[in-house]
């Protein structure tokens, strides 16, 4: 019997929230690691509640704490000091403190304790892998992209092994260094052995190609990434547009490995606030036009931070089918600016993008940012769908699912090149 079209505007509403919730999820962007790569895979209380987004509101709670002093304390006595200011001598109203109490919930633990005993005392029985088990079902997510930087120095040796990675986490190459640090990362090339030089010239460039094809073969990364600052321009003669147009480019094409930049970050706006002291500027995004138009054969993934540059995304993305603009991306990720960004998205790209990612560094996050997440996205759909039937289109639930689908994983698998 054929699936009879969804007419009501209840069972409409509840189709889509119940087909929001309950599809896994392909998380494209987090600081994730698989438990192979060991104490680089952070989770449990005490790193959750020192995430840097919270390490930025404690010291607006307390705006005599110095953050020199702050980061001198163990990490314990730096979680306890949050968990006093920021849940016990205050509601945690904001999203990053909501978001604790998520996970706490998830887990079974009263959110309401003077103390961070009973938190600790939840996880302590897992294993890496039990509590990766816990939090992907809990989650219901299926996999999630990690953030893999060769520059990295506790990550890099970990790549030197032979790793044999959980196929749940997929790798991400980082290249920031790379675009960004030339002055510091062409001696660290040469000390690798690649022979490049300041001057940037064919022969340099044809080794950074060698590096980049080298890591990966030994990543197998399901992109190239960078975070851009504001500022970033192409065409342009800088280290940095030279690199991407002449090395990163060509090499992302030849071997069908996507590139995903994230422009607007404004980095050690605050430094004394180390990973917390980041800020975001809006940019001139027509080098992105630039980047579609001239380099037709690669694929772009991109997310963009400052919310005034959004609108001006759309319609990038509506004129360059190789761009695909995924996620509402760190100081975007509020339940407010989520639903606008989201509703506007449906509205100028309809299935074609990405909404979210979570940007987790904690694996217990992974329960709260698409907790937070998928209802918004069932509230902007749910709507949309709504208009839909008004104006005499009514949806089956399989359409239904097939489409939810696509926005929360199957549009970055299909956008691969072939
Ligand atoms: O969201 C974050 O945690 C930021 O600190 C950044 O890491 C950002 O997501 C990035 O990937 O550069
Ligand atoms: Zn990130």
């Amino acid at each position: 019997m054929n699936e009879q079209p969804i007419r009501t505007p209840d069972a409409l509403a509840a189709t889509v929230a119940e087909v929001v919730a309950t599809t896994p999820i392909f998380d494209l962007h987090t600081h994730l690691f698989a438990p192979c790569f060991g104490d680089l895979l952070l989770y449990g209380v005490d790193e959750l509640l020192t995430y840097h987004y919270l390490i930025s509101e404690v010291h607006r709670a307390d705006p005599a704490l110095r953050p020199a002093d702050f980061y001198a304390q163990p990490k314990p006595a730096q979680a306890d000091l949050i968990w006093r200011k920021l849940f016990v001598e205050a509601a945690p109203l904001s999203e990053a403190t909501r978001g604790v109490v998520t996970v706490l919930q998830a887990l079974g633990v009263d959110p309401q304790q003077p103390d961070l005993r009973s938190a600790r005392e939840a996880v302590a029985s897992y294993s890496p892998t039990q509590y990766v088990d816990l939090i992907f079902s809990k989650a219901n997510v299926s996999a999630v992209v990690m953030t893999n930087d060769p520059f990295d120095a506790a990550e890099r040796p970990c790549w030197e092994n032979d790793l044999i990675i959980d196929p749940r986490f997929h790798a991400a190459l980082r290249i920031d260094n790379l675009l960004l640090k030339w002055a510091e990362t062409r001696p660290l090339l040469n000390a690798w052995g690649y022979a490049a030089s300041d001057s940037l010239d064919a022969a340099s460039l044809k080794e950074v190609r060698r590096f980049l094809n080298a890591w990966i073969d030994r990543m197998d990364p399901v992109y190239l990434a960078a975070s851009l600052p504001a500022d970033f321009t192409l065409p342009a003669p800088t280290p940095a547009a030279r690199l991407l147009e002449q090395a990163v480019l060509p090499v992302s094409v030849e071997r069908g490995v996507p590139f995903a930049f994230m422009p607007g970050v404004k980095r050690g706006v605050n430094p004394a606030l180390g990973q917390a002291g980041d800020g975001v500027a809006r940019c001139d995004l027509a080098w992105i036009e630039y980047l579609c138009r001239s380099y037709p054969e690669n694929r772009f993934l991109t997310t963009v931070l400052a919310r005034e540059n959004q609108h001006e995304l759309c319609v990038i993305a509506r004129k360059f089918s190789n761009l695909l603009p995924f996620g509402c991306w760190w100081f975007l990720n509020n339940p407010s600016l989520i639903e606008e960004l989201t509703r506007m998205r449906f509205e100028m790209l309809g299935l074609s993008q990405i909404p979210q990612h979570s940007d987790c560094r904690i694996l217990d996050q992974l329960l709260y940012k698409w907790a937070h997440f998928r209802p918004i996205l069932g509230k902007v759909l749910g709507e949309k769908y709504q208009d839909l039937l008004t104006a005499g289109w009514a949806p089956t639930r399989s359409q239904i699912q097939r489409d939810v689908k696509r926005v929360l994983g199957e549009n970055f698998w299909s956008f691969l090149p072939r």
